[in-house]
């Protein structure tokens, strides 16, 4: 069959809402730009740990400690998901992994901000994994099998971090002044950085064309970022939080809630890598995989033991 053919066999296949299997033919572009996209959102749950690792040993009671304790474990699940789903594209492991420890592959800006206090554990639940599930509950229905149905159990698994945080965001929000205003400090740091996770403005995305195109993605950056801005404030407002945005407003036309300019250029500079924390997260990411040198090279020789004792 010729290419153009195969194309047409490929998008009529995916505009009648079929899922696209490992073992289904794929042009070369939607194979690359789901390796790109489903390593980077794999790096994402790896690197993000580290932030809230942090804070495990400093969790202020036994209660908390343990909830933070099973969230990171579950962000290192969900990293093993999306990297098997990658995999099924026809790149292993060792090359993933070494393309986040060379740096040329991205991870999310949002991990390269320092977590400073315990309210950011509060923040990063409510903020960052809220908006996560805005993101992912769009890709569980994405056109590649494997990836789909891996987020529709990270979703799962992110609407449980999502509460946990909120939770935190809900006790301090009614604790003593200095529990507030630690809140309050959080969500000042991490509300824009949440607002970027959502990638570049629609007019600077290269990527959403093709991924729209082949329903990667359903809904573009600016729509996904609108519709947590409007889930969002509304829940800061009934905590009695402010945003740091003096220009946001509500529409009562449209019913959104219009926000000011993002700094892209702290947006690019971060996913540049020169955010407040790259080299911290990288130096960590690197350290772990050397520090883990022993554990690969042993299992890899208890499996050649076996073979070579059936074979
Ligand atoms: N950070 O053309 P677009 C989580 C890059 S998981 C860094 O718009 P696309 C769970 C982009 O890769 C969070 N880089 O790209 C958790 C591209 O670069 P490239 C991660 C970014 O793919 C919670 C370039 O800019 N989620 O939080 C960012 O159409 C708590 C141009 O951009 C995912 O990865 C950014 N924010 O849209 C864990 C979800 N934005 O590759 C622990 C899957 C853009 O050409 C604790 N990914 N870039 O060199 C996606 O939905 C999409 O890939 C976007 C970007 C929306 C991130």
């Amino acid at each position: 069959m010729d290419e153009a053919k195969k194309i047409e066999e490929f998008e009529a296949k995916i505009a009648a809402g079929e899922k696209i299997e490992p073992k289904d033919w794929m042009p070369d572009r939607y194979r690359h730009q789901l390796i790109r996209m489903i390593s980077q959102h794999a790096h994402s749950e790896i690197v993000g740990m580290l932030p809230e690792a942090n804070w495990i040993t400093r969790a202020p009671n036994l209660k908390r400690k343990m909830t933070l304790l099973a969230k990171v474990q579950d962000e290192a699940g969900h990293g093993l998901y999306l990297y098997t789903a990658a995999e099924t594209l026809g790149i292993s492991r060792a090359e993933l992994v070494d393309q986040l420890l060379t740096g040329k592959a991205k991870y999310s800006s949002v991990f390269n901000y320092p977590t400073l206090t315990w309210a950011d554990m509060g923040v990063i639940g409510w903020l960052v994994d809220g908006a996560a599930i805005i993101n992912q509950t769009m890709l569980a229905k994405s056109s590649y099998g494997p990836y789909s149905r891996s987020l529709i159990r990270i979703c799962k698994e992110e609407n449980f971090h999502k509460k946990q945080g909120y939770e935190i965001v809900t006790h301090m929000a009614q604790g003593t002044s200095e529990q507030k205003e630690m809140l309050q400090d959080a969500v000042n740091r991490f509300w824009w950085p949440s607002l970027m996770m959502f990638g570049p403005s629609d007019k600077n995305s290269p990527n959403s064309g093709e991924l729209m195109k082949w329903k990667v993605k359903l809904k573009s950056n600016d729509e996904l970022r609108q519709r947590y801005v409007n889930m969002t404030v509304p829940q800061a407002h009934f905590l009695g939080l402010t945003l740091p945005d003096d220009d946001l407003k509500h529409n009562k036309e449209t019913e959104n809630w219009e926000f000011g300019e993002i700094d892209w250029k702290e947006f690019y500079a971060v996913i540049k890598g020169n955010g407040p924390c790259n080299k911290e997260r990288m130096r960590a990411r690197q350290n772990a995989h050397e520090e883990g040198r022993w554990v690969r090279e042993a299992a890899l020789a208890y499996a050649h033991k076996k073979k070579k004792a059936a074979s």
